[in-house]
């Protein structure tokens, strides 16, 4: 089954968004397999940006993902990591569409409230730096075949 890497920012954290972020992607139909709130350090934000790491804005990003707690998550269920991305919306909330996380609760870019993983193989890199293997509940909620047939 497909999995993919959520982050509520330090910013959607402080906002008391973790609630509505975990009941729009559980009413989905995704299933929650891991879930911490923890601290990041400055190694595994710029880890988690690498690609980013010439742009003008990954030393504030970094320093942002770092500034205040974070909720990491991952979610499973087909198709996953490109339904979280339109649950999620555009980069910039502004233009992001109403409905999306983005578009309903963000005004800044640079305060985007929430992370996706942005393809299958990026999901796959960022679980396994985010997460130990012991850390992921594999199990299947009893309500399956109401969701798939
Ligand atoms: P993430 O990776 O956080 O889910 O965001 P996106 O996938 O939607 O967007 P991204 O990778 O292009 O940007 C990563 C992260 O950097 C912040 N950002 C981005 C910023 O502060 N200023 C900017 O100009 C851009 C492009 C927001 C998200």
């Amino acid at each position: 089954m497909e999995r993919t890497f959520i982050m509520v920012k330090p910013d959607g954290v402080q906002r008391g968004l973790v609630g509505e972020v975990i009941r729009r992607f559980e009413t989905k139909g995704f299933t929650l397999i891991g879930l911490k709130l923890m601290q990041v350090s400055k190694e595994l934000a710029e880890e988690h940006y690498d690609v980013h790491k010439e742009r003008p804005f990954f030393g504030g990003l970094v320093e942002f993902i770092g500034s205040s707690p974070v909720v990491a998550m991952v979610w499973e269920g087909d198709g996953v990591v490109a339904a979280a991305r339109n649950v999620i919306g555009a980069t910039n909330p502004l233009t992001a569409a109403p409905g999306t996380i983005r578009g309903d609760y963000g005004v800044s870019i640079g305060r985007n409230l929430i992370h996706g993983s942005d393809a299958i193989e990026t999901a796959q890199r960022e679980i396994s730096l985010w997460f130990n293997e012991k850390e992921l509940a594999s199990w299947q909620p009893t309500i399956t075949p109401w969701l798939y047939e």
